[in-house]
């Protein structure tokens, strides 16, 4: 009976995606920039640690205001990371290894440098003034302009830019040079898909679109409820995201774009990325297999178990429970809606996991690390690792001050309190929150060795500091040694293909067994068959944990270092920071 429910399998859900972060990869030509031809040459390295895919943040031509996510051509690459041809290499030399590749698709807005945007900005006769989110701005009681409506940016300040050449507003929901472009016009669309088509005729296979559940707004652009009295500005996403046509749209996106690149044994993957809709009924909207939209959804809320109520940088600490609850809620309705998960815990807009849910303190992180590895590699799902992740990178040294930090989501945010506070105000809380939640922490530059910036850059200046770290946390100290947070990833990638009926396929349950500390984590995972099962217990402490095994005496150890090689009598006990699995098949 179980076995109706078994899906199907796919490469696209069987693929393990490694997130290269282009900037912080490995620079080859010295200009203390990551590059193409740098992650050419890593290919066979990432290859090594088990995955198939790869995700490359955008490469595009770019003024660079938000690292790439504002795209001023989406047909051109940034100058300092290679050419067209580097680009069309790097898809060659992947497909040669038998590795697939994922373009960052950032079509909800582009750079204001974008020449759709300078057209559009040109004139309010421009025939592409309908292609952005044009508004003529209010009149406050003083007599005074105001922006069109009360929504913030999730920058910091206004959602809306003026524009004084044309005497009215755009919308940016991002940074003023992010212009959001109009998805209600056709001829604007049919541009994005043209240039969507133009990578995958280039052989691209898939896309992770980014910020895609905000191209459709309300049409009527309202003031946003007033949740927070003490801003200026509200958040609009009430209106703005997951409104009225966005399933129109990725239904036309895929009619139009994806399913015309996916016949003959060629099939173009998706991964949205899904901010501020979070209720299961929505998602399940767009990833029910009937839907015919997106394979998966990120769905950011274990990216964002400490972000404060208010605001990211406000502070909120992780529990394990919360974890827990996440954990189960997806593992459950995604396959109830006969859709698709995407697993993972870290990316280039947060703090590392293993700095803000586990431990870096050295006692701890190679543990902590492979604790966190054994979680992502048991549960069912795709799943994505941010590069580095593989050798346990953590998030930038304590006694780093605020001008280290490059990334603007948290200069603004910074700036922004110190303003309110003053001159010379205490920022310690700030900081403390930047040092956990930062997206600088998952951009840092890639630990190689421990030679000059970590074998980032030779001779040149990494364009953000390199960690602390890298003599003790690199990739080259890691190969040669068995007992490394690399070594332990292979083996847990290794076992994930090799068991992919019971983890990547696998049906989850929570396990709730009395006397078990809060910090444990257990469950178990039941291939569609319901006849292999394994046990997975996760310690979050950085003390002994006794678990106490009653259902599960025999079972033997699959994975992970615990001193008990089956679970006994008495149970298992698990060390600080510990990750181990058993399993029901290797019995007797
Ligand atoms: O992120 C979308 C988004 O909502 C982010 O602002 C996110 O909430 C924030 O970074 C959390 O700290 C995507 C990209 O992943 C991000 O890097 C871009 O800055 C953003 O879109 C704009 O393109």
């Amino acid at each position: 009976m179980a076995a109706q429910n078994a899906p199907s399998r796919e490469w696209w859900k069987e693929a393990v995606v490694y997130q290269i972060y282009p900037a912080s990869f490995l620079d080859s030509n010295g200009d203390g920039l990551g590059d193409l031809r740098g992650i050419i040459s890593k290919l066979d390295y990432i290859k090594s640690v088990g995955a198939d895919t790869i995700w490359l943040s955008p490469i595009f031509k770019s003024p660079q205001k938000d690292m790439g996510y504002d795209v001023a051509d989406y047909r051109d690459i940034h100058e300092p990371y290679g050419t067209l041809q580097d680009a069309e290499a790097l898809i060659t030399a992947c497909h040669a290894r038998g590795l697939r590749v994922l373009f960052d698709l950032v079509v909800n807005h582009t750079s204001d440098q974008h020449a759709w945007f300078r057209e559009s900005r040109s004139a309010r006769t421009s025939p592409k003034r309908d292609w952005y989110l044009w508004r003529d701005p209010k009149t406050g009681p003083d007599g005074a302009r105001r922006p069109p409506n009360n929504w913030a940016s999730i920058f910091g300040g206004s959602a809306w830019t003026w524009d004084e050449p044309t005497g009215q507003y755009y919308l940016s929901l991002f940074l003023p040079s992010q212009p959001d472009l109009n998805w209600a016009c056709a001829d604007m669309r049919a541009a994005a898909h043209a240039d969507m088509a133009f990578w995958l005729d280039r052989g691209v296979d898939g896309f992770r679109i980014d910020s895609m559940n905000l191209m459709s707004k309300h049409p009527d652009l309202p003031d946003a409820p007033v949740t927070d009295p003490g801003r200026e500005f509200q958040s609009g996403d009430l209106y703005f995201a997951s409104g009225p046509r966005m399933h129109e749209y990725i239904r036309e996106m895929r009619r139009e774009v994806f399913d015309k690149y996916s016949s003959g044994g060629r099939r173009v993957m998706t991964v949205g990325e899904l901010g501020f809709t979070k209720d299961e009924g929505s998602v399940a909207e767009y990833v029910g297999r009937a839907r015919g939209e997106l394979d998966m959804v990120f769905t950011g809320d274990v990216v964002d178990m400490d972000f404060g109520a208010g605001h990211k940088y406000e502070r909120d600490d992780f529990r394990v429970a919360k974890l827990r609850d996440i954990t189960a809620r997806w593992q459950a309705a995604i396959p109830a809606c006969d859709g698709w998960n995407a697993v993972y815990m870290d990316n280039h807009d947060s703090g590392r996991s293993l700095s803000r849910y586990a431990s870096d303190d050295p006692r701890y992180r190679a543990a902590a690390a492979k604790m966190l590895a054994t979680y992502l590699g048991s549960v069912s799902g795709t799943l994505f690792l941010l590069q580095g992740q593989e050798i346990g990178m953590a998030n930038v040294p304590a006694s780093w001050g605020m001008e280290e930090y490059v990334d603007v989501e948290a200069k603004n945010y910074y700036d922004a309190v110190r303003k309110v506070r003053g001159e010379g105000a205490d920022m310690g809380d700030v900081l403390r929150e930047m040092r956990l939640k930062a997206r600088d922490n998952g951009r840092l530059p890639m630990q190689w060795s421990a030679e000059e910036n970590a074998g980032f850059s030779r001779g040149g200046r990494p364009w953000m500091r390199v960690n602390d770290d890298f003599r003790e946390w690199n990739v080259e100290k890691q190969e040669v040694d068995p007992d490394s947070v690399l070594a332990y990833w292979r083996e847990v990638l290794e076992l994930r293909k090799r068991e992919f009926d019971v983890f990547t396929y696998g049906r989850f349950k929570m396990l709730d067994v009395e006397g078990t500390s809060e910090d444990v984590f257990a469950y178990t995972m039941t291939s569609p068959d319901g006849r292999k099962k394994a046990l997975i217990l996760l310690n979050f402490s950085d003390t002994e944990q006794p678990f106490s095994g009653r259902g599960f005496e025999g079972w033997r150890r699959l994975l992970g270092s615990n001193v008990a090689v089956e679970v006994g009598k008495d149970g298992v006990r698990l060390g600080a920071y510990e990750g181990v699995i058993f399993c029901n098949w290797l019995l007797n």
